[in-house]
């Protein structure tokens, strides 16, 4: 065991998590809490400055000026190794939208019984974008032809990524210009690791341009297509009612924990434990019911179309198995960690991978195949159901708190003006007004070096405080869910007075749940559609926004934030930084990546620093845009709560509280 230990309290701002982490400490249980204590991270590695690209290494460039056999500087091996994270994190990114396009061609030529079109409302908008012709033909016709071109982009051997075509006209002038518009996805990512190969690409400028191409043919291409693949298969989500954190285990249910990243098989096993079939199944094993909850983004995925409840985020995996309540942890691929199998080994609980891409040694290996989906699945539930009866001791904590997620950049947009008068319209109007000061996108992974959730809590209080309209993905979202902030009620405890307004008018929550990792393509499509709305300038650039990933961890987040930067944000990441002690490479990646595309990239582990930059950038671009003042003063005269003040005031002081102008 670790010497400096953290005390609990210290390791987790969740209230579950720190009872799951005494227990941890209490019978010497390993985590990767513990792991992290155990082990200080690698200087060498964590300020940049080591470079195993090739056998004459590795190199550890500790003193200034130093260079590697081969003659690298810093500065190169400093954007190879940030160019290869983007490369790393796109292709993960990436290949789950490219097994989903596999997907919709099975289920459109027949091969995959269990899969239909359930959105063919999308699919049809996915057909214009590719180019797929629509009139007169059925649904199964365009999902093939839609399947096929999406696989295209992933190879195709000229042109560039079709979906470039979302960004504004403005944008696309801007990667035009720069000769960064991705090719196809693939050919990206492979180039970014030809370039960064040993004795290639050796201007530190010229690779992280390149990373920036690599990042837009995943955001703009991979993980896009990823998330409209997943709608049409799974449905468009809209809002459903859910619950977030571990107690929502149930003593006395077989409960099975989806983790990961793919809905393709979760979405199956979901089904298959609402089979009555199923659930006799498990009450012939002593068990009233069967309850599933997800960890990590196949949480996010299910929750957001079949409202599965979130049982945790990332750094929840294994304390989820702590509780003994867990009979299976059923996983895909990523954020997945290998720690789970030895502590289920202490338990009750089987460890079953399912994707051919990723085997845990140990654990049981049961292969997804899209074919026969359903009957994989019931195999998974009837597995759990079996362990039901092997149960001992358990500790599942009380904490579970309510969620209203869903919100697609669709839902979003018919919550603002309905079938009739849909549009992101009263979002600008409201940020133009000053009731919403700017938004920010709070997304992103937990981090074992970080007390978990206490970044993302804090600067999403924080915001929300000072009328920032919050939007989320991933694990930030999760941490946001258990706080509480994810419901309409949550505007009346923690938003400041204008966002509230807008909240209640709307009867939305002030932070919005919009998906999984690939869905932070669902906030640059509503940035795209901002953009074009007209009132906040032209352009992503010019929108009083700002990105950022506080609790980092996996390189997926270095590609997020990069394509987030190539398409004009300004993103904020947690934790430290993988180029920071490269002066040069650093400041690229903030100034020099600013006058090139309008965003930066800043690592920032404080959060009240966070809080603050990302406050000044929003009243800079208010002030470039000469919008109003952002004055809190004028608003929180109008709402429901208000309505007997409201009618005593003179007209003009109903319009100047309704409006935020006085009238004379
Ligand atoms: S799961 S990439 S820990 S957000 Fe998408 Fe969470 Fe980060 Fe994995």
């Amino acid at each position: 065991m670790a010497k400096n230990i953290r005390k609990p309290e210290e390791a987790s701002r969740d209230k579950a998590s720190i009872t799951l982490l005494q227990l941890a400490c209490d019978h010497e249980y390993e985590t990767s809490f513990s792991r992290a204590d155990a082990m200080a991270p690698c200087p060498i590695g964590a300020d940049g400055y080591c470079c195993k690209v090739c056998g004459m290494g590795p190199c550890r460039l500790v003193k200034e000026g130093q260079t590697g056999v081969c003659g690298a500087t810093r500065e190169t091996v400093a954007a190879r190794n940030f160019a290869r994270m983007v490369a790393a994190g796109a292709a993960a990114h990436s290949d789950h939208g490219r097994d989903l396009a596999y997907t919709l061609l099975a289920a459109a030529e027949g091969h995959a019984p269990d899969y239909k079109v359930h959105d063919p409302a999308k699919l049809r908008e996915m057909a214009l974008y590719l180019d797929v012709e629509i009139d007169g033909r059925t649904n199964e016709e365009i999902a093939k032809d839609v399947a096929l071109k999406s696989l295209e982009e992933f190879g195709k051997p000229q042109g560039e990524i079709l979906y470039l075509k979302r960004a504004p006209k403005k944008r696309q002038q801007i990667w035009k210009e720069l000769k960064i518009s991705p090719r196809n996805i693939d050919r990206e990512i492979v180039e970014t690791m030809h370039r960064t190969n040993v004795g290639t690409d050796q201007d530190y400028e010229h690779i992280l341009d390149q990373a920036m191409r690599c990042a837009l043919g995943d955001g703009w291409g991979g993980s896009m297509l990823a998330t409209d693949l997943s709608d049409v298969l799974f449905g468009t989500p809209g809002p459903v009612i859910s619950e977030a954190n571990l107690g929502i285990l149930k003593e006395d249910e077989v409960n099975i924990i989806i983790h990961g990243h793919e809905p393709t098989l979760s979405e199956m096993i979901v089904a298959a434990a609402q089979d009555p079939e199923m659930i006799e199944y498990a009450k012939s094993k002593g068990a009233k019911g069967i309850t599933m909850g997800g960890i990590c983004c196949t949480a996010n995925e299910t929750l957001m179309r079949e409202g599965v409840p979130l049982a945790g985020n990332f750094l929840q995996q294994e304390l989820a198995i702590l509780t003994g309540a867990v009979d299976a942890m059923v996983v895909d691929i990523q954020c997945i960690m290998q720690g789970v199998v030895k502590l289920a080994n202490q338990f009750h609980t089987e460890i079953i991978t399912t994707s051919p891409k990723a085997k845990i040694s140990g654990a049981t290996h049961i292969e997804f195949d899209e074919h026969r989906a359903l009957e994989i699945a019931k195999d998974i539930v009837r597995r759990a159901a079996d362990r039901f009866p092997n149960r001992g001791e358990m500790h599942i904590p009380e904490e579970h708190t309510q969620l209203i997620p869903g919100f697609s950049h669709e839902y979003i947009t018919y919550a603002l003006g309905g079938f009739y008068r849909g549009s992101l319209r009263p979002l600008n109007d409201a940020i133009m007004s000053g009731r919403i000061r700017g938004v920010v996108a709070n997304i992103g992974c937990n981090n074992p070096r970080i007390c978990h959730d206490s970044l993302h809590q804090y600067v999403v209080t924080e915001f929300l405080k000072n009328d920032v309209l919050v939007v989320e993905t991933g694990c930030g979202a999760i941490a946001s869910a258990k706080q509480g902030y994810m419901t309409p009620e949550a505007a009346f405890e923690v938003a400041g007075p204008g966002l509230r307004e807008v909240c209640e008018a709307v009867g939305m929550p002030p932070v919005l749940h919009m998906g999984s990792c690939v869905d932070n393509s669902r906030i640059l499509t509503v940035l795209a559609q901002m953009a074009t709305e007209g009132g906040l300038g032209d352009d992503i650039s010019d929108i009083p926004a700002v990105g950022m990933a506080p609790e980092w961890m996996s390189e997926k987040a270095i590609s997020i934030g990069t394509y987030c930067v190539a398409s004009g944000a300004y993103v904020i990441m947690g934790h430290s930084s993988p180029v920071e002690k490269v002066t040069e490479v650093n400041n690229f990646i903030n100034e020099g990546w600013e006058k090139k595309v309008g965003g930066r990239m800043e690592f920032c582990n404080d959060g009240e620093e966070i809080v603050r930059r990302s406050l000044a950038h929003i009243d800079k671009k208010r002030a470039d845009l000469g919008l109003p003042v952002y004055d809190p003063t004028k608003w929180g005269k109008s709402g429901d709560w208000r309505i007997e003040e409201f009618m005593e005031l003179s007209l003009p002081e109903r319009i100047e509280a309704a409006y935020g102008n006085s009238v004379k």
